[in-house]
């Protein structure tokens, strides 16, 4: 490293110095050589005879300060400085890029021949020269010019105007009448196949839909429009919200970095995030098409129509809108399965943030390279933060809180606190305490005990809250736990204090409280922190009877489910503690995994999820030192225990249940019940070979798919064979070949490593696009702890030459797949030593981007 990237901070934050109120770009599109008019007056808001603009990369061909050329400028790193204006002028300025170099895929780039761009956070700025920073918010006018082989030139908003130019040139002009920052411009040229229809918002308005699709692809479009008409029927009806355009377009591309891009009236998709049918995509994958679309769409009022001061108020709209998509999928869907989804997320990957190198609070307060932070704290825990807001104030509460706040700040650039204050000024309520979670990080714990008094009839629940070692924050949170008290035959006890929020929730403001209920005849069963209520780490001594009468009769699915997680976990535990050479399965856990299948959920997929032992890395967080081997091992022990347990079952329901192929939610549960059948049955005796054939050799991608993982899971002597087959009927379909590069980046055999490196010359594979990385490479890395681990540090060493690579070709990738290197620190000397290694070897890379100097910094330092 030559010189040390430096960190912007939160406390330096500068209103803009000019105002700019409207912006007019032309684009003269060519691979190799764009040109860029950008025209627009600036408003000084000071004196001030000079103006810093951004700029990266960007060719300089001419600049006129009102309307005559200007040589007072000077080039920048990262911008140019025009010198001798004054407070008010109309600038111009025409620069060159090529879209065709640039593999960051960011600003403008092309996508497997089309033309798009991507400007959040700060990409915008390798397009023009501008103040690329989400406060300055402007109209803008967009004339797109381009060869006709590109049917479709798209920007922001309505089109105004097109025509052709010459022979074998046309323009469309377009122009956004709201005004928006930088990051939400959007220009896409290609030539697509086009599903259009409509949508009639409730006030009469005839709203035009477009999707835009590879050719050939429009069969597999249809999904992502149903779920956008769903998307903005749910806003006007959950949250009184209007679509305000005349047209919404959609478009897929196969280049793309995250999941898909909320630019205003013109959304750009990572193409499988938008493409399905049954024989390409899984349930799973249908669920989250509809997810993603919805949250995109949701970003039109957050994100859009209120935005963001700075980037450091990324949870305004990325927390509140994955809020808001939640509570899309679980108000159409299961609230419990999307609940156990969203807490799973947290325990997974948001736990390992907050307890590694990366921590950082909601609201971040330093940053290096802004993509770095696009992460699951901003994103779900940001959610579970507003969540939490929700709990305390109640839906009318809440929505009254979202009224005020669009009333405030419709139009303006704002900040987590506005946010918060329309909350507190809507309803009344003091959240001053509150807005410390946006400068926490690190897990808190919530430490329970409970007392019961016989003889005054009372039950005393005392709550005790601390941080994490490396919070910065020491005042107390203002914690809601939701609770519910069970009886001995398992019936909810009807709460009375008066106290309590919404019925259920006890408030804990203070270090140390304890809650005093009354009446109570019989010592009751705690459901403590309900709904996951908070983004908090339980501890309370459960015994084994109260989890398993916790997991047959509270309330809420999700309660029973959380039961049977805890369940699981002291299992493992116990397992990994372990020296005795036989272990078998505790008596409650096995009477109530046995009775779960006896007396089934009415949801079936439910039941699926009941009988599920948490994954590596949700169990790694309850150690100092992740006892890897060990944990594997007990994981896959505990699973083959189950599978015995329950053999009989599994064929019953297995051998007796036909999946019709059909997509409603009650199909869906049945396939899921049904590969959790057959994954277990591959651990046991039963002969699954006839079925896994027959399931491979379906048409439905979750049932396919549910054999090829369960054949290799189990090492099954099929397994080759089906995975040969696999590719030799996919390999045409490259987000199909996705799903099979992830099978065999999570095969555990020792073999995996060198299966992972020769598929780098699969025809299919390919290092520049972000799809194939993530789904071999990142699927190694992030779930296949065994190999990824390896003693002999092979699997660090697989990850650290790819990021090599990528570190040139697109940062931000490169960023995104080194996480699983970070946490060194909680593993043993020997990988410790080894994870070391590699990140001192990528911290020596003379070019190292920003992006993972910033990650590798912090972890080694
Ligand atoms: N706002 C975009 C993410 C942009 C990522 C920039 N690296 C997608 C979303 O959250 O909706
Ligand atoms: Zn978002």
């Amino acid at each position: 490293m030559t010189q040390k990237p430096q960190a912007k901070l939160l406390a330096d934050y500068q209103p803009p110095s000019h105002q700019v109120e409207h912006l007019d770009l032309t684009f003269h599109l060519s691979p190799k050589q764009t040109r860029v008019i950008a025209k627009y007056s600036l408003c000084a808001n000071s004196e001030q005879s000079y103006v810093e603009l951004d700029g990266i990369d960007l060719k300089l061909i001419s600049l006129k300060v009102n309307g005559q050329p200007h040589a007072q400028y000077t080039l920048l790193v990262d911008g140019i400085r025009i010198d001798s204006v004054p407070a008010s002028f109309d600038l111009e300025i025409e620069t060159e890029i090529a879209p065709e170099l640039n593999t960051s895929l960011e600003g403008l780039y092309l996508s497997d021949g089309a033309y798009c761009t991507q400007c959040e956070a700060e990409g915008f700025r390798k397009i023009t020269y501008f103040f690329d920073r989400p406060d300055v918010l402007a109209t803008y006018r967009v004339t797109v010019i381009g060869s006709k082989d590109f049917p479709f030139l798209l920007s922001n908003g309505n089109q105004v105007d097109s025509g052709t130019i010459g022979d074998d040139k046309h323009f469309v002009t377009w122009e956004d009448p709201f005004k928006k920052p930088s990051y939400l411009f959007a220009l896409v040229a290609g030539d697509f196949d086009k599903l259009e229809d409509k949508f009639v918002t409730k006030s009469g308005k005839e709203v035009k839909l477009q999707l835009f699709v590879d050719k050939g692809n429009l069969s597999k479009a249809p999904h992502a429009m149903t779920s956008l008409q769903k998307s903005m029927k749910w806003d006007e009806e959950r949250f009184n919200l209007e679509y305000d355009l005349d047209i919404y377009m959609i478009v897929a591309v196969d280049f793309f970095n995250m999941g898909a891009m909320e630019n205003k009236g013109l959304n750009v998709f990572n193409s499988a995030c938008v493409l399905a049918n049954q024989e390409t995509a899984t349930d799973r994958d249908y669920h989250v098409i509809e997810s993603i679309v919805g949250h995109e769409y949701f970003h039109n009022w957050t994100g859009n129509r209120v935005t963001c001061r700075d980037w450091f108020q990324l949870s305004l709209k990325e927390g509140l809108t994955v809020f808001r998509d939640q509570e899309f999928s679980s108000d159409l869907g299961s609230r419990a399965l999307n609940r156990i989804d969203a807490v799973n997320a947290m325990r997974t990957h948001q736990f390992a943030e907050d307890a590694g190198p990366m921590a950082h609070p909601i609201r971040p307060e330093k940053v290096i390279e802004m993509n770095n932070f696009y992460t699951v704290t901003v994103y779900n825990k940001g959610a579970e933060v507003i969540r939490m807001m929700h709990t305390l104030l109640g839906e009318q509460g809440f929505q009254q809180g979202m009224s005020l706040y669009f009333e405030r700040h419709d139009g303006q650039a704002v900040t987590c606190d506005d946010f918060v204050n329309a909350m507190a000024d809507a309803t009344n309520t003091n959240l001053n305490q509150f807005k410390l979670w946006y400068q926490q990080f690190g897990t808190p714990t919530l430490n329970v005990s409970t007392k019961f008094q016989p003889e005054s009839k009372t039950y005393e629940i005392e709550l005790t809250q601390t941080h994490a070692k490396n919070d910065p924050v020491t005042a107390p949170l203002h914690i809601p736990v939701a609770i519910e008290l069970l009886d001995g035959q398992g019936q909810a006890i009807e709460l009375s204090k008066a106290d309590l929020k919404q019925g259920r929730v006890l408030e804990l403001t203070q270090a140390n409280q304890t809650f005093i209920f009354e009446n109570i005849e019989a010592e009751p069963i705690p459901v403590l922190l309900e709904d996951f209520s908070a983004p908090c780490l339980l501890k309370y001594d459960y015994s084994l009877s109260q989890l398993s009468h916790i997991a047959k009769y509270a309330s809420s699915y999700y309660a029973r489910w959380e039961a049977m997680q805890i369940l699981f976990t002291h299992q493992i535990r116990s397992y990994v503690e372990s020296t005795e050479p036989t272990q078998s399965m505790t008596e409650e856990l096995a009477s109530v995994l046995v009775s779960m299948f006896e007396n089934k959920p009415a949801d079936l997929a439910i039941l699926a999820e009941y009988i599920s032992v948490p994954n590596f890395d949700t169990l790694s967080g309850g150690y100092d030192v992740v006892p890897v081997d060990a944990l594997c091992n007990a994981i896959a022990l505990l699973e083959q225990q189950v599978a015995q347990l329950l053999e009989k079952h599994l064929v019953a329901f297995y051998t007796s249940t036909h999946d019709s192929g059909g997509l409603s939610s009650k199909d869906v549960a049945i396939r899921a019940l049904k590969n959790k059948c057959l994954y277990y049955l591959a651990l046991t005796q039963f002969d699954v070979t006839s079925h896994l054939i027959e399931q491979a050799s379906s048409t439905n991608m979750t049932t396919k798919l549910g054999a090829l993982k369960s054949a290799l899971n189990a090492q099954h002597t099929l397994s080759t064979k089906l995975m040969e087959e696999f590719d030799a009927q996919w390999s045409h379909d490259l987000l199909v070949m996705d799903k099979w590069f992830a099978l065999q980046a999570t095969n555990q055999s020792d073999k995996c490593i060198d299966v992972v490196l020769s598929l780098y010359s699969h025809p299919c594979f390919d290092k520049s696009n972000p799809n194939r990385v993530r789904s071999l490479v990142g699927s190694f890395a992030r779930s296949n702890p065994k190999q990824f681990h390896r003693a002999d540090g092979r699997g660090y060493e697989l990850l650290a030459d790819l990021i090599v690579e990528l570190n040139e070709l697109n940062p931000q990738n490169a960023s995104r797949i080194i996480t699983p290197l970070l946490s060194y620190k909680r593993f043993d000397q020997n990988r410790q030593d080894k994870m070391r290694t590699q990140l001192e070897r990528l911290a020596a890379i003379s070019d190292l981007s920003d992006d993972l100097f910033e990650k590798i910094d912090r972890a080694l330092n």
